[in-house]
């Protein structure tokens, strides 16, 4: 069997197993109450049970090299799916996410999965500048993003809570697990308020009191996922009825276990006397397997998921989008349900010392009048000559435009610096339609630095942004970027930074933004996925124009530093695969911390930092 057939057969197997037994829906079926979907990577024992058959398929890859063993594991898949086609899917994609020979087989795109998602995001996206409708269903258009909801099931993928195996049944949590787990839907929650923000919504409301009635339902009309009836509230389950159907789940547990988290954020250690750092506090809140005792602090964030998908299901058997991390973040509590267990990080997060920055590096960036700095804008790409061809030399135009003589001049007064980035719908062909998308024109980041030592000085570059109105709320900014740059002794340095290289975004980055299915050559590929869409690294703004304010804190590489840099996926949410995290300081840096002379205050105040005010605005379609 060639390397080609053996793709093909992923490809296959991926595309006929996720949707329901008997093959693939496609888009123009009507969406109707599917077969019963057993299979939740939230329940512990069935992502166990998906890790053991990930472990097996890594065996027989390892034993037999090549085409062949990879086909043999594909073989052992197939039989799987017979049985739990869901389970099976995440399974392989587990493997094809983590082992190596593994890693040369593609993942269909979630909306060549399921192409029927697509129909329901192009109408969604029909409803994105209108007025007239519920609250909640003018955001729909983000929660339904295809790419989004990849780019969530994705990120589980690489962070399987049960860990990942090593092909010989040891499993094990990847570095800062916990912590990236609250640090990505953390910065989910930042985005998704944004867009609320800028559509007139208040930002979401934590889903803290399990016995309250949650006012507003919810309607997937997704095949396999039921409805969530409006003023339901989480009630005792069988979060397992087909394989333990005597396993009786309470509210009253759910509660002992959110009590027992929160005495340990305020005693500031776990009952056996464990720290309660942000790491543990995530792996206990999850749960993983390195939280210090499932028996005491539970599965809080797994089981919430599991309560809320049940609760329109009269024998918990159908159950509602919050099952699966393909389809959670289509649901508005989703977001309620994550800001509540974002409460227990940002609550451990206040109670730490506020941040002097005293280890900051001897590199500074002037301020200007009213808090902004001289030494940051940002440029539209098409206002950059030549900058649309290959091997356009950044640094050189940077240089030339910002540096020398107009060193002098505040950076966002010389052409063609702009006080505006622009979004606007797109559309791309997907599962036979012409779906459209939030994107955005192409931009640079121009950062001006001096280095005032006498030696090279290597920086890490940090990029946030939030909506002028949110600064002093410190975790309403969202990461856009960061990077290493070096800066020469004793030199003023340009620094231009294409979006198009974000730390958090999939790369690379391409448009129309496409899910990629086909991985290169390097083994990396599939790990390349992981990351936020690139159409959505914009928020939408608004046609008059958003205010928003853009961060840049250089701080010192040497200290950030942990490994060698990756071009590949996401930096800042999936980390370097199977290595440390590849930065040393607190994921969310500077914003992890509270502060008591307030956001803007104090980050004016900071020599390496530079504050700037830009405006994003919607065109209006046609
Ligand atoms: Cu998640």
């Amino acid at each position: 069997m060639s390397m080609s057939d053996v793709r093909q057969r992923a490809l296959d197997l991926l595309t006929r197993g996720t949707t329901r037994p008997g093959g693939a829906l496609r888009a123009d079926e009507p969406t109707v109450i599917a077969p019963p979907r057993p299979f939740s990577p939230f329940i512990n024992e069935h992502l166990q049970r998906a890790l053991t058959l990930t472990d097996t398929l890594m065996a027989i890859a390892d034993e037999t090299p090549g085409e062949d063993g990879l086909n043999a594991a594909l073989a052992e898949a197939e039989r799987a799916m017979a049985d739990d086609p869901d389970l099976a899917s995440h399974a392989l994609m587990m493997f094809i996410t983590h082992h190596p020979a593994g890693s040369q087989l593609p993942i269909p795109a979630l909306e060549e999965r399921t192409p029927q998602i697509v129909d329901l995001s192009a109408r969604a996206m029909a409803d994105i500048a209108r007025e007239d409708i519920d609250p909640e269903a003018a955001l729909a258009w983000f929660r339904t993003d295809p790419l989004a909801n990849q780019h969530h099931e994705h990120w589980h993928v690489v962070y399987p809570h049960e860990g990942v195996p090593d092909g010989h049944g040891h499993f094990t949590v990847q570095d800062r697990q916990g912590e990236i787990f609250l640090y990505m839907h953390q910065q989910m929650l930042a985005r998704y308020d944004t867009e609320r923000l800028a559509a007139g919504l208040p930002k979401v409301m934590p889903l803290s009191d399990y016995q309250a009635p949650i006012a507003e339902g919810y309607e997937p009309d997704l095949a396999g996922y039921i409805n969530r009836p409006p003023n339901s509230h989480m009630r005792d389950v069988h979060p397992d009825p087909i394989h333990h159907p005597d396993l009786l789940y309470q509210v009253t547990q759910h509660e002992a276990f959110r009590d027992a988290i929160n005495t340990a954020i305020g005693d500031g250690q776990f009952a056996g006397g464990q720290p309660v750092e942000i790491n543990s506090l995530g792996a206990a809140t999850e749960s993983t397997i390195a939280s210090v005792s499932r028996p005491r602090y539970g599965n809080l964030h797994n089981l919430g998921h599991v309560l809320l998908a049940l609760i329109g299901s009269p024998d918990d058997v159908q159950h509602g989008v919050m099952w699966a991390t393909a389809t959670a973040i289509r649901d508005p509590v989703f977001w309620q349900w994550h800001r509540h267990v974002d409460d227990f990080a940002f609550r451990w997060q206040e109670a730490q010392q506020p941040r002097d920055f005293g280890d900051s590096p001897a590199v500074q960036m002037r301020s200007a009048p009213a808090g902004a700095s001289a030494d940051v804008a940002v440029c539209a790409a098409e206002n950059i000559d030549g900058s649309g061809e290959a091997g356009f030399d950044w640094a050189a135009w940077g240089e030339r435009t910002f540096g020398g003589d107009a060193w002098q001049t505040p950076a966002s007064d010389i052409k063609p610096a702009t006080g505006e980035l622009r979004t606007r719908i797109a559309a791309r062909a997907a599962a036979g339609t012409n779906l459209p998308y939030l994107d955005h024109d192409d931009f640079v980041y121009v950062v001006r630095a001096e280095n005032l030592h006498d030696a090279p000085a290597d920086v890490t570059v940090r990029v946030f942004m939030a909506a002028e109105t949110s600064v002093e709320d410190r975790r309403a900014w969202i990461e856009m970027d960061k990077f290493h740059h070096q800066l020469g002794p004793r030199s003023r340095t340009v620094i231009v930074r294409p979006n198009r290289l974000s730390s958090v975004i999939q790369k690379p980055a391409v448009r129309p933004p496409q899910p990629r299915r086909t991985p290169g050559p390097d083994a990396a590929a599939n790990y390349c996925n992981c990351g936020w869409p690139f159409n959505l690294l914009l928020p939408k703004g608004t046609p008059e124009g958003m205010p928003f304010r853009l961060m840049v804190m250089l701080t010192d590489w040497t200290i950030d530093q942990t490994g060698p840099d990756t071009d590949c996926g996401s930096m800042s949410f999936c980390g370097a695969r199977d290595a440390r995290y590849p930065d040393s300081r607190p994921m969310g840096y500077p914003f992890d911390r509270r502060f008591p002379n307030g956001v803007s205050a104090t980050l004016a105040a900071v020599p390496n930092v530079g504050l700037h005010a830009i405006s994003i605005r919607h065109e209006p379609a046609g």
